[in-house]
């Protein structure tokens, strides 16, 4: 079965908790030539700020998918090509495994067809993500294929995603979970911020995803990146 994924090289992730570069629009986030956009953060998220994005965004071309960290926040909008809910495989607190989703499909009536889960394996101890999850981030290499495959062969997941938020990972970790998997599409993010570390993870995974980038350096730096993504990928014709 053929996913939207299958054919992406890079995907930007907008904190709807965090500002744009001064001047710039989201006019100017849909151009930069990214493949779809997550729309999601950890901290201090609402529905109020995630609709915000959905529909500053909405006009433009590129695929939005919202990356709800909580079922609170998450917002019903056709605007919206799907929702990527994560699963943290390393989480120590099993909220964040299967039971933030358990909350979720009790309240609400979800729309499978659009709904689709990303397996994360967080990797930085010092983000966010890790401290909400308590994930166990000491990990090698080994320890990360295993749960690439874990999350592929056991749980039939279609995305298995690094997460180094805030920090560049171990390109040694990443390549030793792409190797692991055979239809799964590998996500990286973390501490992308030009082409040459775009590139660097581009070779060993099959979509990067920039996030802090945006609001730090803004779209012309996200370009970079995305022409890096676009330079490595074995599909691309660009
Ligand atoms: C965050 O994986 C993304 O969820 C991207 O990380 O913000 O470090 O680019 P950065």
């Amino acid at each position: 079965m053929s996913t939207p994924w299958d054919d992406w090289d890079h995907v930007l992730k907008v904190d709807p908790d965090k500002p744009l570069c001064e001047g710039e629009t989201f006019e100017d986030v849909c151009q930069t030539g990214t493949d779809a956009i997550e729309i999601g953060g950890t901290l201090d998220i609402t529905a109020e700020k995630m609709t915000r994005v959905v529909d500053a965004a909405a006009a433009y071309d590129v695929p939005l998918y919202q990356e709800p960290s909580n079922p609170a926040v998450v917002v019903d909008s056709p605007a919206l090509e799907g929702y990527l809910i994560p699963t943290v495989f390393n989480a120590g607190d099993p909220m964040w495994i299967t039971g933030a989703h358990k909350e979720w499909v009790r309240i609400d009536d979800l729309d499978w067809d659009r709904t689709h889960t990303e397996a994360y394996i967080v990797l930085n101890p010092a983000a966010s993500v890790a401290e909400v999850t308590d994930a166990d981030c000491a990990l090698d290499a080994d320890d990360v294929a295993a749960y690439a495959t874990v999350a592929e062969r056991m749980f039939g997941q279609e995305i298995v995603y690094l997460e180094y938020s805030g920090t560049y990972g171990d390109p040694a970790v990443v390549g030793a979970a792409h190797e692991a998997l055979d239809d799964a599409t590998l996500f990286y993010g973390g501490g992308i911020h030009d082409y040459d570390s775009a590139a660097g993870m581009a070779a060993h995974s099959d979509v990067i995803v920039v996030g802090d980038l945006l609001h730090d350096q803004g779209v012309d730096a996200v370009r970079e990146t995305v022409a890096a993504a676009k330079d490595a990928s074995p599909t691309s014709s660009a």
